[in-house]
């Protein structure tokens, strides 16, 4: 059963991200109403407000690097954060922010997996594989880095977060969407040995096959972490964020991506990142997360019985 006390963490910050807006995504959630679309689950939802960082220095790259002090800065208090709310046995929803923040996000969900036992899989929806190092990446903007870090490739200051290196291993990803691949990172891809379902692995096969490929193993000990880019979703029905790429799923692929992970019972932790009200129309992306989120808790069309109908996992 998915936990029904859920902490909403708000996280301001676009020090990871090439393009300013993606601090004011906090704010865009709760203009489109995340609490009570939570709420009206039976949750008890709390809004812990924003975490305070650095601010955003606007600076070139240094050593293959922008922002690093205060990436790392914002990434500790965030990994604080998240630790205690599952700590207290809450579910905590990270509302960015740019990607960079997956490094303090998923480094405590792995941390707290480790002292209860249990297993960690992070569903990462994204354009991108965010699998670049300091001299992979033309821009040295850390959101396209957080899952070489969490994987133990990258700066200490952000590797060491939490403690272990690395964080999570890569057979405990699984990468959905991805469309937009750097050389560098391909290779890299393959050497790690990351499960990728591509753009067109998903025209293939359908995301139906996909998810349940992704969701493979998942059981009652393991925790499920979503990791959703917003610019995961083709830019038609998400312009509101800086790294658009288009062929992208459409809304009805993204919703049963969702309604998938709600069946399995297991969602315990979510990031909601690169959601940028600057470059949005009428808040229309925000809403559309929010949509993708009640579906993750649980919103479905009919009263379905998928757990006799589908059998255990
Ligand atoms: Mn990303």
């Amino acid at each position: 059963m998915t936990n029904l006390n859920v902490s909403l963490i708000g996280v301001p910050t676009d020090v990871g991200a090439g393009t300013r807006g993606a601090s004011m995504g906090p704010e865009a959630l709760r203009v489109a109403d995340i609490h009570a679309a939570i709420a009206a689950f039976g949750a008890d939802v709390r809004d812990c407000g924003n975490l305070a960082g650095p601010t955003n220095p606007n600076l070139p790259a240094v050593g293959g690097f922008r922002h690093l002090q205060e990436v790392a800065q914002w990434n500790e208090i965030l990994h604080e954060a998240v630790y205690a709310e599952l700590r207290a046995g809450r579910l905590p929803v990270m509302m960015g922010g740019d990607h960079c923040l997956a490094i303090g996000s998923i480094s405590a969900v792995a941390r707290h997996c480790r002292s209860v036992g249990k297993k960690l899989r992070v569903l990462w929806f994204d354009a991108h594989a965010d699998l670049n190092t300091a001299t992979m990446t033309p821009s040295g903007n850390i959101h396209g880095m957080p899952v070489a870090c969490l994987c133990g490739h990258g700066p200490e200051v952000l590797t060491r977060i939490g403690g272990h290196i690395p964080a999570m291993l890569p057979a405990e990803i699984r990468q959905i969407g991805i469309r937009s691949v750097d050389e560098g990172e391909k290779r890299f891809l393959c050497e790690l040995g990351v499960e990728v379902f591509d753009m067109r692995y998903i025209d293939e096969v359908g995301m139906r096959a996909v998810m349940e490929q992704a969701l493979a193993g998942v059981d009652e000990n393991t925790h499920l972490h979503v990791s959703l880019d917003v610019d995961f979703l083709d830019p038609t029905i998400a312009p509101g964020v800086g790294t658009t790429v288009r062929g992208g799923p459409t809304y009805r692929e993204a919703e049963l991506c969702m309604e998938m992970i709600a069946d399995t019972e297991q969602l315990a932790s979510l990031d909601i990142v690169e959601l940028n009200p600057a470059l949005d129309h009428r808040n229309m992306t925000a809403e559309l997360a929010v949509d993708l989120v009640e579906s993750l808790f649980g919103k479905s069309t009919l009263m379905r019985m998928h757990r006799q109908t589908r059998g255990k996992r």
